[in-house]
């Protein structure tokens, strides 16, 4: 006999799962046993849940299509709230599924209860709970749906009772593509503001990725400078003339302050308060809820795609200011300077410094790879410093949660086998989901962590420092992170001197196993907030 929890998998399989992030418990155990007896759908068993929900974002922000995770009731669904809210703040298609107990204890005072339904509302497009046999393929394919289409995460709760029940019949859905996407929004006035503007820029966000050369057609047209986003910094190359620094914190490119149009083309909401008040604002969004009112945007929403297709077929732009043609390219010349001028940087006492760190990276990362930024103050060096040469970057952009790059990288690693993919972070972050190197052992994932070990919450500290405060509970204990990653085994490198830095960075550019390099860097930068 067949059962639902059977039935569920056969669904996912064909609607196109390879694989389940998540850690057994009693409420799912049906899922367990049914995940176990089919090997379209493999199960990647995490160390702690919110592990698996930021695999499961780790892997849908390279893929873009919706991942998995699971969670028994009550703890463990709790366990992926973290990494569900990243999916929720990042646009990030998710479907997670929990268990829960039995249709005849809900709402009561049954062990591990709790209303997972209010507790994923926040942070989901839709939560909802099975309770009958005979909906949980419309349910699975409704919340399907959703995800795609909304881009965003979805949850549905399982009673342990019906993920027993014999399966119903029923036939296994296929998702019609979806309907060709509206667009909302105010076309024409977008293309009076384009042919008023003279010093265009664009902002692009990470989606993109996967139509990056219509954002750069449309900046050709208008004559734009482009700024990658914080999730798009590898979109195009830093060597192109086209393309200006990365905004944020450690740098705000000076040119931006000249603009009279800023074009925001999926971004996400981290660059807005970088904007120059007074200049027109253009958002090109995929949701309504990423328009920002408070920058009086002109704006256009749905398919990005069909937006910019559009934009080129009304062929704006076409004669760019020669004048902001040479300024842009002057702006992006003074940048590659300014990081060629700082990279011979020491630290203090001859320690590594970050400055030194970027600078080799920029060499020796390889074109074809992914990159998972955890948050720190590395993550404004790496804004900074890093010259991209198309590399993918994904980071917890709105939400930026610390600790999420390690399983972000794995869940990367997983979609994208042929690629390299490295994780970056600081000690701090790394320490929140530390446990998951053991799952990357586990599944043999050469994933390779690079840690900025200053022994501090540097951002943190430097905050405190700023605001006039006495910087407290900002100090890191810091483990032997190289010698953990051996226990784990794994190969764990350190290196404290700069001397040391690209043959120890070589090394653990060559191993094909998960490696862990720990960079005692000095602590002493410059701050920059
Ligand atoms: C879960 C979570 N807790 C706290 C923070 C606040 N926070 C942001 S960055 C940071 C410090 C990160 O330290 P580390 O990883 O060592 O990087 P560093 O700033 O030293 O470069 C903290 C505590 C956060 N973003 N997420
Ligand atoms: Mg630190």
């Amino acid at each position: 006999m067949e059962t639902v929890a059977q039935l569920i998998l056969k669904v996912l399989s064909s609607l196109g799962t390879k694989r389940i992030y998540g850690l057994p418990g009693d409420a799912i155990l049906p899922l367990m046993d049914a995940i176990s007896k089919q090997d379209a759908i493999r199960f990647i068993g995490t160390a702690h849940e919110m592990g698996a929900a930021f695999m499961a974002c780790g892997e849908a922000r390279v893929t873009g299509l919706p991942a998995v995770c699971i969670a028994t009731e009550g703890p463990g669904a709790l366990n992926l709230v973290n990494g569900v809210a990243d999916a929720y703040r990042d646009g990030i298609p998710l479907l997670v599924l929990t268990g829960q107990v039995e249709t005849g204890k809900l709402y009561s005072n049954a062990k591990q209860y709790i209303d997972q339904q209010a507790l994923f509302l926040p942070i989901t497009g839709m939560t909802t709970l099975f309770t009958r046999p005979e909906s949980v393929v419309d349910v699975i394919k409704v919340a399907w749906q959703k995800a795609i289409g909304d881009s965003i995460p979805c949850h549905i709760s399982s009673p342990k009772d019906i993920l027993l029940s014999p399966a119903p019949v029923a036939e296994l859905p296929t998702i019609s593509p979806l309907a060709p996407p509206s667009i909302d929004g105010d076309i024409s006035s977008i293309v009076a503001l384009l042919e008023a503007s003279e010093r265009p820029i664009i902002i692009a966000g990470k989606l993109a990725y996967s139509f990056k050369e219509k954002v750069y057609r449309l900046a050709e047209q208008l004559g734009a400078g482009i700024i990658p986003g914080q999730g798009a910094r590898g979109v195009f190359s830093a060597q192109d003339q086209r393309v200006l620094s990365g905004l944020g914190e450690a740098h705000i490119p000076p040119i931006l302050r000249e603009a009279d149009c800023i074009i925001f083309i999926g971004s996400s909401p981290y660059e807005h308060p970088f904007i120059p008040k007074e200049v027109p604002v253009i958002q090109i969004e995929q949701r309504l809820q990423l328009v920002d009112h408070s920058l009086r945007p002109i704006y256009a929403v749905g398919d990005i795609q069909s937006i910019l297709g559009k934009l080129l077929e009304r062929s704006v732009g076409k004669n760019p200011n020669l004048e902001w043609q040479e300024k842009l390219q002057a702006s992006q010349k003074s940048f590659l300077d300014i990081i060629e001028a700082e990279k011979g940087d020491a630290g203090r006492g001859n320690s590594i410094s970050v400055r030194q760190f970027f600078s080799l990276l920029n060499q020796m990362l390889p074109q074809e790879s992914i990159i998972a930024l955890d948050i720190g103050e590395f993550t404004h060096w790496f804004d900074r410093a890093f010259l991209s040469r198309g590399q993918q970057v994904i980071i917890s952009e709105y939400w930026r949660c610390m600790g999420a790059g390690l399983p972000f990288g794995l869940g990367a690693q997983l979609a994208c086998p042929e690629k390299r993919v490295f994780v970056l972070t600081g000690e701090g972050g790394l320490l929140v989901t530390l446990q998951e190197m053991v799952t990357a052992v586990r599944y043999s994932l050469p994933v390779i962590v690079i840690i900025l070990n200053n022994g501090q919450y540097a951002l943190e500290k430097h905050k405190m420092q700023k605001a006039a405060m006495e910087p407290f509970g900002v100090d890191v204990y810091s483990p032997d992170f190289a010698g953990i990653a051996s226990a784990c085994g794994a190969l764990g490198l350190r290196v404290k001197r700069p001397e040391e830095l690209r043959s120890t960075l070589e090394r653990a550019f060559q191993s094909n196993r998960f490696t862990v390099v720990d960079i005692l860097v000095d602590e002493s930068v410059p701050m920059f907030l």
